[in-house]
């Protein structure tokens, strides 16, 4: 068995003091140490708020505040002393800002009024708030239809507010929720819904710490998701094998220095994590698995064939599941040249796999975008179940399934009700507690909105956070569309670009972020709670000063809005955005598993939502756990890429120093990458192939088959540790080539990770 190749060891660690720096420059530079540092010390602490900065789950005894530089970046982001006040917006017209950074707008600073948009001298310009709800209900109510509207969700907002705000799209009439998680974990989803009956992951935090074999599949949590690094950190000490795939070499996936551990700080030491490191080429995940698997079969068969014990959990697989002669078949006529070539990985690498498969009594599998973000993501999760069912490692101790969220609260508002398809039950629970007739057609989704927002159907979009128009593909296209609507209502912390494109009406509405207080008018503190990635419910109650006294709490603004849109006969609006309590009273009412919600909450760790997998009941139509068997692409992007000289296929991630679309610096320090954003990642021989040199620069050319041409200009060339013919650059600047009109299939996720691209030299480079 091959160890982590040699180049590992020497690199140096992620984490460690670097992390250190790198924080306090953040905290500093936002102008607010003392609040952003007393702010992290209460972060995802049980009488502290849930940290914005990703969806880990937090550690049962967690009485020293976990530390994780990237948490420090997003909470010293939000707790900044700087502005965007109406005198800046009067300094600067919409049509100017349009042309700032991503960086630069942010770093305005928090929103402290709600502004509308004159278009007359073309600027933001405060207004009162019963103005604002008034003219948006108006505006609301013109439309020819509810389904002319879009209720957009970006995976912060809380259980309270998403519930709120989904309870205020169905009692005006709409299905219609174009959500970030149709960026992100939507194949997850829907694979796993197909495959054990529901759509989240099976996996504790505490499985961490009895796995002996985990794959980490397609994801960089050094950046994203650091505080499983720790976990993963833990593991590799106890000896657990780590085996990563992955086409670029994540520093943090080979050694982390853990800031958490004094003697491994003052020692200068580092721990690797990675005992195995894969590079498959970009969309090889499925062929990799199937290829691990078709061993695993191929071995099974010799030691039958031997007389000796079946290396499959026989029981597990008869008792629970359905489907695998099927997908054996399909495996077995899979060949191996197609494998190979699809995964960009060798039979040694794979046979490599396939021994940490098999050496290990529990087996987990985490995954994160580079796995969702593909044509055939949904198959390729499918896969990823597939094989875990074969040795029975879903539904028990230190085994099992784990999507690796995004947004802090993007499996949450899932949960709550953010689902422009939600099941029969949901809707009938909602309709009988409030008394209104949801409608049961089908809404958008965020590709569905675009399209009809392009083509005029749509007219209306309110976005609950996010930025939708630089998070989407194709930007030029979603920002005109957004453009053309009727109203345009932005609610945010801070100013971004896609508050600049404005409909003809324009809000942008400031609300109050995590980290600060929010008290009723009875002054009694309010909470909020959310869902992280191992299914966890727990409170988060901020503790810094409002940014304004202006701010509203995103459930207050939601209320307001909807008080106006569809009146307050049915649905008492004012009384539930004054009170939490009640909005979790009856929301524990509608959805099972929140029984005493409000008790249950005010727990340190909060309580843990029955997830059916974890305990073998799935919820599939044969009531077993599917096999899924699905045959292999017959050709993934980079084997087509290879038919058309100069072709790439891109991936667009994300730096040490953005969160989405909100970029903290312009750093991307474990890549080696210093003061800028607009590289392009290339394999040198392929540099040398285009006839170009390291550090050229070159515009980035998308696909223009359907007649629209696509360009994101001026990147420079980075020589990189990467398979031929794969390139990889930053999102979102890079979404100006990826196409609005290819998507996963059954997901209907954007290309993020597979887009087809050509390079132009810029003349004089
Ligand atoms: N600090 C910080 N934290 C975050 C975020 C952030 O922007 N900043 N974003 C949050 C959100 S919303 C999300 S969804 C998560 C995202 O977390 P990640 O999924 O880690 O995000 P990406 O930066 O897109 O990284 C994708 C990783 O997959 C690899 N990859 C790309 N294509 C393939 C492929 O085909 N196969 C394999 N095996 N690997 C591939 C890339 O090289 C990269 O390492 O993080 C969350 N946490
Ligand atoms: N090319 C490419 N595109 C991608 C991806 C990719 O990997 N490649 N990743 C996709 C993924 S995984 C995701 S999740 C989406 C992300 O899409 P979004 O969720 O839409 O984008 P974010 O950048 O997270 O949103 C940032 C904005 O949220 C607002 N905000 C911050 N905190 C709060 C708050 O507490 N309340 C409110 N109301 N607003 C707040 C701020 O104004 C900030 O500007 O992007 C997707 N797009
Ligand atoms: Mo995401």
């Amino acid at each position: 068995m091959t160890d982590a190749a040699p180049a590992l060891k020497k690199s140096k660690a992620a984490g460690g003091w670097g992390a250190l720096r790198s924080c306090g420059k953040h905290l500093l530079a936002s102008g607010s140490a003392l609040a952003g540092a007393k702010a992290m010390l209460k972060a995802n602490q049980p009488d502290g708020f849930d940290c914005p900065g990703c969806a880990w789950g937090d550690p049962e005894h967690g009485s020293s505040f976990e530390f994780c530089e990237n948490g420090v970046k997003a909470v010293a982001w939000e707790s900044t002393e700087r502005r965007a006040t109406p005198a800046f917006f009067a300094r600067h017209t919409v049509s100017e800002l349009r042309g700032w950074s991503d960086y630069d707008l942010e770093n305005v600073g928090r929103l402290t009024h709600p502004m509308r948009y004159d278009a007359a001298t073309d600027r933001y310009v405060a207004v009162d708030w019963a103005d604002a709800f008034a003219e948006i209900g108006a505006e609301l109510r013109k439309l020819n239809s509810p389904n002319e509207a879009e209720f957009y969700t970006s995976g912060r907002a809380s259980n309270e507010a998403a519930f709120l705000y989904q309870l205020f799209a169905r009692s005006f009439g709409t299905n219609n929720f174009p959500d970030c998680s149709n960026m992100c974990h939507e194949a997850s989803g829907v694979g796993l819904i197909a495959s054990i009956g529901i759509g989240k992951g099976t996996v504790l935090l505490e499985d961490f710490h009895h796995a002996d074999a985990i794959f980490v599949i397609g994801q960089n949590p050094a950046t994203n998701h650091p505080r499983m690094l720790g976990d993963l950190r833990k593991a590799s000490m106890r000896g657990a094998r780590v085996a990563v795939l992955n086409p670029i070499r994540e520093r943090g996936l080979e050694k982390f220095a853990d800031p958490q551990d004094k003697i491994e700080m003052l020692r200068g030491g580092a721990t690797s994590i990675a005992t195995h490191y894969f590079q498959p080429k970009l969309g090889g995940d499925m062929a990799a698995i199937r290829g691990v698997a078709k061993i695993v079969f191929a071995r099974d068969d010799l030691e039958k064939a031997a007389g000796r014990p079946s290396l499959l959990d026989e029981e597990f697989i008869a008792r629970h599941t359905h489907g695998i002669e099927t997908w054996r078949a399909e495996v077995i006529a899979t060949p191996w040249g197609h494998i190979e070539d699809q995964s960009g990985l060798t039979y040694d690498e794979i046979e490599t796999l396939a021994d940490v498969y098999l050496g290990a009594e529990r087996v987990i599998a985490t995954w994160a975008m580079g796995v969702t973000q593909h044509k055939h993501s949904v198959a390729t999760v499918r896969e990823i179940a597939n094989l875990l069912f074969l040795r029975g490692h879903v539904g028990r101790e230190g085994a099992g399934l784990c999507p690796v969220r995004g947004h802090s609260n993007v499996q949450g508002d899932r949960t709550v009700g953010i689902n422009e398809n939600a099941p029969g039950w949901f809707l009938d629970n909602l309709d009988k507690e409030f008394g209104i007739a949801s409608p049961r057609t089908p809404g958008h989704n965020v590709l569905h909105a675009i399209h009809a927002m392009v083509e005029g159907r749509s007219k209306a979009f309110i976005g609950l956070g996010g930025n939708f128009a630089r998070a989407t593909p194709d930007t030029p296209v979603v920002e005109a569309a957004l453009r053309a609507c009727r109203l345009t209502v932005q609610i945010a912390t801070k100013p971004n670009l896609g508050h600049m494109a404005v409909g003809e009406v324009a809000y942008l509405l400031p609300c109050l972020g995590r980290t600060e207080i929010e008290r009723n008018s009875k002054g009694k503190v309010q909470i909020v709670t959310v869902e992280d990635s191992m299914s966890m419910v727990h409170g988060s109650g901020g503790i810094n000063k409002p940014a304004s006294p202006h701010l509203k709490s995103e459930v207050a603004i939601i209320a307001g809005m909807a008080a106006e849109a569809v009146g307050s006969q049915v649905i008492d609006w004012a009384a539930m955005a004054d009170d939490n309590d009640l909005i979790r009273d009856r929301l524990s009412r509608v959805i099972p598993g929140f029984e005493d919600y409000n008790v249950r909450v005010r727990k340190p760790r909060g309580f843990w939502l029955r997830n059916s997998a974890t305990e073998r009941e799935w919820r599939t139509p044969s009531g077993r756990a599917e096999f899924s068997a699905a045959p292999l692409p017959v050709e993934v992007e980079h084997q087509s890429a290879r038919k058309t000289e100069g072709q790439f296929v891109l991936q667009t991630f994300r730096s040490h120093d953005q969160y989405n679309t909100t970029v903290y610096g312009l750093d991307d320090r474990y890549r080696g990458v210093y003061g800028e954003r607009r590289v392009v990642f290339i394999n040198p021989q392929d540099i040398a192939a285009m006839g170009a040199e390291p550090n050229a620069r070159v515009d980035v050319l998308g696909s223009s088959e359907d007649g629209r041409a696509r360009v994101a200009e001026d990147f420079r060339i980075v020589a990189y540790d990467i398979p031929r013919g794969c390139v990889a650059g930053y999102y979102p600047e890079l979404n100006a080539v990826v196409p609005f009109n290819k998507a996963g299939e059954g997901s209907d996720t954007p290309l993020s990770k597979s887009t087809l691209v050509t390079f132009r030299q810029r003349s004089g480079a």
